[in-house]
């Protein structure tokens, strides 16, 4: 809260103790509350991936909503802008010391594990004014993760065996998206494409898009993934991808 007094960018702090989720309370009261919101939870009864999947609730986790209010609504922005996030997200737990590694578009990996997954949704014009909410859940503290998703996830301190603190990764994480957004804003993913593509696990491997198989070239200049199958160069704005290892 204090940290969101003096931030640049963030006008806005809300904690709850529990809540649906951070996605939905933002999409439910958006009228009400100022660009750039933070919205954090500290437990979720519904939490949300993409396509009406579940985002499992695990204990001491981090599982926050940003909203932005764009003067136009504008769809093009929300891919580009979840990766900037995957970015930032990145960067924040290389500072702290944890070897992760982006999936495109939204997923963080770390030992070949999913350990955060960001849910950016458009949301209707309200006043003309549409919105973008960013959904971030990262698992933290937790020394495990439940049954159903233990094959495929995992937490920072199941991994590395220590805690974090979470209010200095969220102030990082804060802190690195206001310090580089204005260069989003102003040169859209292409400025972080580098960078992107140095931490991105679906470079060069052969991957399933949308149950079809194909071979990951490149990351575009606004985010796509180019792919190649049969000989034909496919760019691929959304949708499922698997890599296969
Ligand atoms: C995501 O969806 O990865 C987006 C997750 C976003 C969660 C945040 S928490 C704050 C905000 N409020 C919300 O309600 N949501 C956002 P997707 O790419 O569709 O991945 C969902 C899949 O990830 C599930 O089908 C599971 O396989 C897996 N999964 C579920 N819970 C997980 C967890 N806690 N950790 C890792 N993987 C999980």
């Amino acid at each position: 809260k204090e940290y969101i007094k003096s931030s640049p960018l963030f006008k806005e702090f809300i904690y709850l103790e529990e809540v649906d989720s951070t996605n939905t309370y933002i999409k439910q009261n958006q009228q009400y509350l100022p660009d750039a919101t933070l919205v954090y939870a500290e437990r979720q009864t519904r939490g949300r991936g993409r396509l009406s999947r579940r985002w499992v609730d695990l204990d001491k986790g981090i599982k926050m909503s940003i909203l932005l209010k764009l003067l136009l609504l504008d769809l093009e922005k929300i891919v580009p802008l979840t990766l900037f996030t995957g970015l930032v997200i990145n960067r924040v737990l290389r500072k702290h010391g944890v070897e992760s590694f982006i999936k495109w578009s939204n997923d963080i990996y770390l030992n070949g594990k999913k350990v955060c997954g960001i849910l950016s949704e458009l949301t209707g014009e309200v006043e003309g004014v549409g919105s973008i909410i960013i959904g971030i859940g990262i698992n933290v503290n937790a020394k495990s993760v439940p049954e159903e998703i233990k094959d495929i996830a995992t937490t920072l301190k199941a991994e590395t065996l220590h805690d974090f603190d979470r209010t200095m990764l969220i102030i990082d994480i804060l802190k690195e998206f206001e310090r580089d957004f204005s260069n989003f804003e102003k040169y859209g993913f292409s400025y972080f494409r580098d960078e992107y593509k140095s931490f991105c696990i679906n470079l060069r491997k052969e991957i399933l898009v949308n149950g079809e198989r194909m071979l990951c070239k490149d990351i575009g200049e606004n985010g796509e993934l180019v792919c190649e199958k049969d000989g034909k160069i496919i760019e691929i704005s959304s949708g499922e991808v698997t890599i296969r290892f």
